[in-house]
């Protein structure tokens, strides 16, 4: 009996080696990281029987061909990481997407339609300040505009694509016909302790929640630690903390997430009164109408912590995705694999983002959660255990076989 689970531990054991230096996995897109990456996913797809290219998009396509004509079915994830992520944040997805078909071709099943295994290049949007767009090239919503987006090294998104293979042109023409794809299915650790708390190995995602991004500068006066009177201070950090702590305030008020999760202060020292702030403020919620009304209400704030501390504060919306209901009917599918899986399909909201919030531009998407200890993600502490992961590969094949029969093309049996 082949340990499903096993073997996804040791392939992601193997591919978290594709990291830059330092404690998790930090595997940036289109990085020399992410290219030691196309080479072990490129095994995972080859074993699971299908054909393996890089798109434009810097997407790593693996097809598993279906009966002319057919239908494609879509399974994928992200091959990216945060900086100092975990094994599974993305990459587990495509590891058990791959280990799925090859489990169906053990057991000699022919699907009656076509599989395609994604592996997407940048979900994180760490390198560049956009993300996601491997799954807008291909449902056709990609803005040509990141392709000029620079990295901190001043690299355009144009030209790291270019690095390994990509072409910002022809990513532009790579949306497919939303005829061909009968579907999205993303495996992804649940980044939350709700499965954990119910002590069950899935779940089934129900809506993933939308997102927005702020980028905050707070302008102050700089002048000597010692010699200026507190209350002729305009110190930029103040304001700065005032503002964390009202964007807190702000989340509880709406019931949503909100985080200030990058800052940068100068001249950043020990003697000198803080000039100048920088920070991040991001605002996620499943309902679209409280996350912007939380955005407007964002600016107020502002205003009124520039006006306490005598500074200028200027808050800029630098991204927005819209929350994302997944289908129900392929909801159901997996409910039902679940079911047969761990006897219990309790279904939840995502507070990530995933692959699957854009790609929902193309074609009905799904998610099946794997349990993750202690809800840590976007950490070195991220874990799934094999056993979790095994139950997904089952539950994933189950959901394929159950699909076929739903779409009339019953399994053929080789
Ligand atoms: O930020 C997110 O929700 C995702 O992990 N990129
Ligand atoms: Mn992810
Ligand atoms: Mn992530």
């Amino acid at each position: 009996m082949t340990d499903w689970g096993d073997i996804a531990r040791e392939r992601l054991e193997i591919i978290s080696m594709a990291s830059e230096a330092g404690p998790g996995v930090t595997r940036l897109p289109f990085s020399e990281q992410h290219e030691a990456a196309i080479g072990f996913i490129t095994s995972w797809m080859t074993a699971a029987g299908c054909q393996v290219h890089l798109d434009a998009a810097g997407t790593l396509v693996g097809r598993r061909a279906g009966p002319e004509g057919a239908g494609t079915l879509l399974i994928g994830s992200h091959q990216d990481s945060v900086r100092q992520g975990g094994f599974f944040d993305g990459i587990m997805g495509v590891a058990l997407g791959c280990l799925a078909l090859e489990k169906l071709a053990q057991a000699g099943v022919k699907l009656p339609f076509a599989v395609e295994i994604l592996a997407f290049a940048d979900e994180e949007g760490v390198r560049f300040a956009t993300a996601l767009m491997g799954p807008r090239a291909l449902a056709g919503t990609l803005d040509p505009a990141v392709f000029a987006m620079k990295d901190d090294t001043g690299k355009t998104l144009s030209e790291a694509l270019a690095r390994i293979g990509g072409n910002s042109e022809a990513a532009l023409q790579l949306s497919r016909d939303s005829k061909d794809i009968l579907g999205f299915l993303e495996v992804h650790i649940e980044q939350g302790p709700v499965l954990e708390a119910l002590d069950t190995p899935l779940g089934v995602v129900t809506a993933i929640s939308g997102i927005e991004r702020h980028c905050v500068q707070i302008l102050g006066e700089t002048g000597h630690a010692g010699t200026v009177p507190m209350t002729l201070r305009k110190d930029a950090l103040r304001a700065g903390a005032k503002l964390v702590e009202a964007v807190h305030d702000l989340a509880l008020r709406h019931d949503l997430r909100a985080t200030v999760g990058a800052l940068t202060l100068s001249p950043n020292v020990v003697n000198a009164i803080p000039a100048q702030v920088d920070l991040t403020v991001e605002i996620r919620a499943p309902d679209d109408a409280a996350r912007e009304a939380a955005g407007v209400e964002l600016a107020k704030i502002c205003a009124q912590i520039a006006g306490e501390t005598g500074t200028k504060i200027e808050p800029s919306r630098s991204y927005a995705q819209p929350a994302v209901a997944c289908d129900p009917k392929m909801r159901a599918l997996l409910v039902d694999a679940v079911m047969q899986v761990s006897g219990q399909a309790p279904e939840l909201p995502s507070g990530a983002t995933h692959d699957a919030s854009a790609m929902a531009d193309l074609c009905p998407v799904a998610m099946l959660f794997v349990r993750c200890r202690g809800g840590i993600s976007h950490s070195p502490a991220e874990y799934a255990s094999n056993a979790d992961m095994g139950a997904a590969v089952e539950a994933l094949a189950f959901a394929l076989m159950a699909y076929a029969n739903a779409s009339e093309g019953a399994p053929v049996h080789a």
